[in-house]
Order: C-alpha cells, then structure tokens, then sequence
C-alpha cells in the first residue's frame, strides 16, 4: 500500500489533468475535492538565486501538495536513499517521490502526504545552492526534524550523501512551520 499518490499533471497544456476540466454541475463541491496546496519553483532571470516558495508549509494529514515550475527548471525530489542515496529526511512508512525534471513554465507535479511528520526535499539541480523545502505534516505532540548526521555509521547507510552546507542552512525550523504555516524567503517575490 503507497502512502502517497502523485501525478504528473499540464503536460499537454492543461488538458491532461482529469478533474480541472470537468466542473461538477450546479456548482457541486464533493467534499474530497480540496484544493491542493502550491509550492512555486522559482528562480531570478539570470539563475542565480533559486528557491521554493513557500520554503515551509504545514498541512494536515491526507493534503495534496502541488509544486509548479514558474522560471528555471526544477524537481521536487524527497530526501530518501531511494532518490540518489540522499539521506532519508522523510518519515518512517511513507513513500519517497520524485517529479524528474520539471521544464516548461506551469508544469507540475502532485504528492498526496498521508504519514505525519516532517518531510525534507531538494530539487536535484539545485540542492547544492541550497534549493531545499519542508512540508511539516499535522503530527500530536509535536513532530521533529530528523538531524542531518544521525544516520552516519549506522548499518545500511553506506554511501548515503550528505546533506549539502547551502541546504541545511535553509531549511526553516518546524517550530517556524508550525507558527506560520507558510513560511517564505525573504527578500524575494511571492504570490500571496
Ligand atoms: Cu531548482
């Protein structure tokens, strides 16, 4: 059993997504059709400066999150051994993703997050500049981050990367995540 659903999506300009076409009739709303939560992928003109926005996101238990490709190109790629031998920054139980190269302006790419805790991911061209998220999924008490170096010497990690210096300096804390829900960078552009 996954743990979480994902789908490609406006491969073929905007037509492929089952559901965004089809209004229901009389405006009908089913209660399962909640809107997803967006993650721009964003970057300046030159490319120098590239982020996810919002960096930090909480949302409860079941929640699709949707990334979009505004500028540059991206991925939305799980901290998971699975994804390159990155070191596993998702919780126990729940299934790794990867969207692969997002290029066009628009594209996307949705995870549906059911386990809660706390989930890292990098965009893979990106990481090393410190292109990472976090999506802190509605956990009782509180959940933690995992710390980067646990994992280090224990059997079975042989090979796993570290997480880059750039990366771990962007993470926002949970305890952020929690107190604002969507958190942003600052200094730069965000649509809400
Ligand atoms: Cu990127």
């Amino acid at each position: 059993m996954t743990t979480a659903s994902r789908r490609e999506f406006l491969k073929a300009g905007g037509l492929a997504l089952a559901g965004f076409g089809i209004a229901p009739p009389l405006g009908l709303r089913f209660p399962y059709q909640v809107d997803p939560e967006v993650i721009e992928m964003r970057s300046d003109a030159l490319g120098s400066r590239v982020w996810f926005d919002p960096i930090g996101l909480y949302v409860e238990p079941g929640t699709t999150v949707r990334w979009i490709v505004r500028e540059n190109v991206h991925t939305t790629t799980a901290y998971h051994p699975n994804n390159d031998r990155h070191s596993l920054r998702i919780p126990d139980g729940a299934a790794p993703w990867d969207s692969g190269f997002l290029v066009k302006p628009g594209a996307g790419f949705d995870v549906t997050l059911t386990v809660p805790g706390v989930y890292d991911y990098y965009c893979a061209p990106h990481e090393g500049v410190g292109m990472v998220g976090r999506v802190v999924v509605k956990k009782t008490p509180g959940p933690m981050a995992r710390s980067f170096d646990d994992w280090l010497g224990k059997p079975g990690t042989e090979g796993w990367r570290p997480v880059p210096d750039a990366a771990r300096a962007a993470f926002p804390s949970v305890e952020r995540i929690l107190a604002e829900r969507r958190v942003h960078l600052p200094g730069v552009g965000h649509g809400d």
